[in-house]
């Protein structure tokens, strides 16, 4: 595979070739630390290409289905070994088209090569059971099934690693794959794709539509042929995406937004926090839907804890994440640069004490591109909107409270569940909290984001709708289960009836 640094143009990948949009129409990529940078020009897809990429899915199946599991296995190790070989020049990509620093990107590209690996251990090992059968001379089995043909829309927040998690186990199960990208990070979709090309998966195993969600998102979603719909994004695009899965009895899998809190108790080790909460809340610029975006914190500790997060926060470099020595980089586009700049006036309004930053950031190189402040707000109550609301920047809040029993109660209070965390020496307090704690994810003495591929990711209440991504059930997603009888009596027996 190849990673150059020009634009470059591409097309769509259905069935193995490169297909401009139907209408001709294009958009671009474009480098957050500098805006006028582009990265790529790519066909802006609606319906027809959608449908397109469907049927090439869909003629594709058949053949793949039959593929044994050990042999589609192998294919997508290779495919794990293709990122490996090409990880620096895939990560150097990420940063330029996304932003996230190069230790980031490199880490997005190995949350892949790991899921790629695990994944196709379970070439050989998806399991079905043998049950006992009721009646004499009669087996009962399961097996897992594909769906079919199964579509996948992916975030720009970790381009390649979340695109791994949906596409690697769907093909693993013998699915045939439509995945739309987001618009910001298409060229990270493409060389994904293409590494499993170069694998040697078959064409139209896996189709790549470009574009916007109002257009090929929804008409993945929309479509007939697609069986079951898996998305990472917006609780009000999952909302839609559910909506509609739900009236075209489709299964839709919906991984949404986070407010996730770092809880530091009087008995924590405040150094440790303030290293977690940095991490946490400013890593990838606060653009992870896992971000450490409350900072609850026990009065005794409230000072001292504080006055260090503010000290390191105000040392933290922002700039091009290819740049070394550079901390946070920049945000995915101006539209979210504004989103995040409003909800600052949003804190200001509602009696929040901005701390540190809070600005459009425009010294110098920075003004080239998408950058903000990492910003502190303090004194936060738990019904403020900036504690309650995804802001997705480098933004977060602190949060004082006076007991155990308010900071798991504040911990629990808003509409998300994605991840919480701990921090604790006290093995007592440590147990009630990762069992009080309403969330998919909690850690203890560790921030909220860093999550591994081998245990399931996803989150309780609208940060999703039930469902989990990797982990060691990760096929349960992407396949269905077939119950098999076998009878070998010679005669008929009726279940619940000639059991005597
Ligand atoms: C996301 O933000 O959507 O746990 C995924 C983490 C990463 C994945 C984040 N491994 O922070």
């Amino acid at each position: 595979m190849s990673v150059a640094s020009r634009a470059i143009d591409a097309g769509n990948r259905i069935a193995g070739q490169s297909v401009p949009a139907a209408s001709g129409r294009t958009f671009e990529s474009r480098n957050p630390a500098h805006a006028s940078e582009v990265i790529g020009v790519f066909p802006r897809s609606d319906a027809t290409d959608v449908d397109r990429a469907v049927r090439a899915a869909r003629d594709a199946f058949p053949a793949w289905r039959a593929t044994p599991w050990p042999q589609r296995a192998a294919i997508i190790l290779r495919a794990a070994e293709v990122l490996e070989a090409n990880k620096e020049d895939l990560a150097r990509l990420m940063t330029r088209e996304m932003g996230k620093v190069l230790t980031e990107a490199r880490g997005d590209v190995q949350e892949a090569i790991d899921m790629g690996k695990f994944i196709a251990g379970e070439g050989r090992r998806a399991f079905g059971e043998t049950v006992p059968s009721e009646l004499r001379d009669k087996w009962a089995m399961t097996m897992r099934q594909p769906f079919g043909v199964v579509g996948c829309i992916t975030p720009w927040n970790f381009p390649i690693a979340i695109p791994s998690w949906k596409v690697f186990p769907a093909v693993m199960a013998g699915n045939t794959v439509v995945l739309k990208p987001a618009e910001d990070t298409p060229l990270c979709a493409l060389r994904f794709a293409e590494a499993l090309e170069e694998a040697g998966l078959p064409p139209g195993v896996l189709n790549v539509v470009f574009g916007y969600g109002e257009d090929a998102g929804a008409a993945v979603v929309e479509h007939r042929d697609v069986a079951a719909v898996y998305f990472t994004g917006s609780v009000e695009t999952g909302r839609i995406v559910s909506e509609t899965c739900g009236r075209l009895l489709k299964k839709c899998s919906l991984e949404l937004g986070g407010k996730n809190a770092i809880v530091v108790l009087a008995d924590a080790d405040v150094e440790l926090a303030v290293d977690g909460a940095l991490w946490g809340a400013f890593g990838t610029a606060g653009q992870r839907c896992t971000a450490s975006s409350r900072l609850i914190v026990e009065q005794p500790v409230l000072h001292d804890f504080t006055e260090r997060l503010l000290e390191r926060t105000a040392a933290l470099r922002l700039g091009d994440g290819l740049d070394a020595g550079v901390d946070v980089g920049p945000v995915i586009n101006e539209t979210q640069l504004r989103r995040i700049d409003s909800y600052t006036d949003v804190g200001r309004g509602e009696g929040a004490t901005l701390a540190l930053g809070g600005a459009v950031a425009r010294d110098g190189a920075l003004a080239e591109g998408w950058f903000y402040t990492p910003t502190v707000f303090t004194d936060v109550t738990p019904a403020m909107r900036i504690a309650q609301e995804e802001i997705f920047g480098p933004t977060t809040v602190v949060m004082p409270v006076r007991s155990l029993d308010d900071a798991l109660a504040a911990a629990n209070s808003t509409q998300y569940g994605l991840s919480l965390s701990v921090y604790t020496n006290d093995l007592r307090t440590a147990f009630r909290a990762i069992n009080e704690l309403h969330s998919g994810i909690v850690y203890v003495n560790a921030p909220t984001i860093g999550a591994e591929i081998q245990l399931p990711f996803g989150g309780t209440r609208n940060t999703g709708n039930g469902h989990r991504e990797a982990g060691g059930h990760a096929l349960d997603e992407f396949s269905e289960w077939k119950s098999i009888y076998v009878d070998y009596s010679g005669r008929l027996q009726r279940a619940q009836i000639d059991t005597e």
